[in-house]
């Protein structure tokens, strides 16, 4: 049995209260138990749970990108000279790998730069030339969520349809569970009652508290929200939304709404605003960036599916364009697959060491 939240009317006439209810989260449990660690059959016929470490996860989940990026770098670094044909080289598979003009011609200037400083011939030194590189333009984008200064630490969660929004949430309840913090999720995706069990689901299988309403107003489920974690002290609110465009004026009037009105429940509040950015779409990650944080003053991203693209450059455009804290990478569905981005550990796994 796991407590989740649901509304019921009292005198006020603009705020629903939630009240405690229990269910039994079998169900719910078992669609998502798969999700939750790859198994494997052992010898014995008995099923295991194979534990699979963050960094090997990272290289198996960037090995698309390594394939279009780093394995093309490695045929350039071969034998021979530095010369003008290496430096086109280089900028052809930089432009196709999603980083971008701006980054891509940032990280040549300092490669020549550094191969006339250091009197470089060999092509073989220009790898380390250029990690060196990517990690100093990625290295502003290192910047981890730190949640002690408030509680409730409230974090609201936005970005485009079918980004990861939900999924990152039921991976980040464990996270801070993981660092002994109290969560609670928050349904303010009021749009699709599949996104209310979605999220439920993953509360389930965090044991953590959900609080939805049926056809509630997202903002009213958020206040709500809110407003009960304080009353139990809660640690960290996660609050989803509706997946939205930036082109749905609308929709991102109603997502303000509700960062406004989740002030009003807390002064101060939201304290992490992140916007979740599905990297297959490679270049548009960056137009998706811009809009949403010219509408809602973004305070971190979260980079997911990094496992099935190739296009996990992009990451290198964002830090150049607008170097908004990089806060989570996701490299697959399971509930261990959301980690801090590194950007040292990044730029290892795009040239597999
Ligand atoms: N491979 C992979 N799949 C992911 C990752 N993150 C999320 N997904 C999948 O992406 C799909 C969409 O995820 P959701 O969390 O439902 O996305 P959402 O942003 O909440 O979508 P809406 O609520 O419709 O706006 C699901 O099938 C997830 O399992 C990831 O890092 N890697
Ligand atoms: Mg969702």
């Amino acid at each position: 049995m796991f407590k989740f939240f649901k509304s019921k009317k009292d005198s006020s006439p603009a705020i629903d209260v939630v009240e405690e209810i229990s269910v039994p989260i079998a169900n719910v449990l078992e669609a998502v138990s798969n999700e939750v660690h790859e198994h494997s059959i052992e010898p014995s016929g008995n099923t295991s749970v194979a534990k699979v470490s963050w960094s090997s996860r990272l290289k198996d989940g960037l090995s698309k990108t390594r394939d279009n990026f780093g394995k093309k770098l490695l045929g350039v670094f071969g034998a021979g000279n530095i010369d003008e044909n290496l430096y086109e080289e280089l900028e052809t598979i930089l432009l196709a790998s999603d980083i971008g003009f701006s980054a891509t011609n940032r990280l040549l200037e300092q490669i020549k730069k550094k191969v006339s400083l250091r009197g470089l011939k060999d092509r073989g030194e220009l790898q380390n030339l250029l990690k060196e590189g990517l990690e100093e333009l990625l290295n502003p984008l290192e910047k981890p969520l730190i949640t002690g200064g408030h509680k409730p630490f409230v974090i609201m969660l936005v970005g485009v349809n079918g980004a990861g929004k939900t999924t990152s949430i039921g991976k980040l309840a464990k996270y801070f569970q993981s660092q002994g913090k109290s969560v609670m999720l928050v349904a303010g995706d009021t749009f699709r009652a599949a996104a209310r069990e979605q999220l439920i689901a993953w509360g389930g299988k965090n044991n953590v508290t959900v609080v939805s309403q049926e056809n509630g107003d997202p903002a009213a489920v958020c206040f709500d929200a809110i407003q009960s974690a304080i009353a139990q002290k809660i640690d960290i609110v996660l609050a989803d939304t509706a997946g939205r465009l930036p082109t749905q004026l609308n929709l991102m009037e109603e997502i303000k709404k509700v960062k406004r009105v989740i002030g009003k429940a807390l002064n101060g509040a939201p304290h992490e605003v992140l916007l979740v950015l599905d990297s297959n779409i490679g270049q548009n990650a960056l137009n998706q960036v811009r809009s949403f944080d010219d509408a809602l003053i973004l305070t971190g991203l979260v980079l997911t599916k990094l496992d099935g693209t190739a296009k996990g450059g992009v990451i290198c455009a964002i830090a150049r364009e607008r170097p908004i804290p990089l806060r989570f990478i996701g490299v697959g569905e399971t509930i261990d697959d959301l980690r801090p981005f590194v950007a040292k550990d990044y730029v290892n796994a795009l040239f597999n060491e």
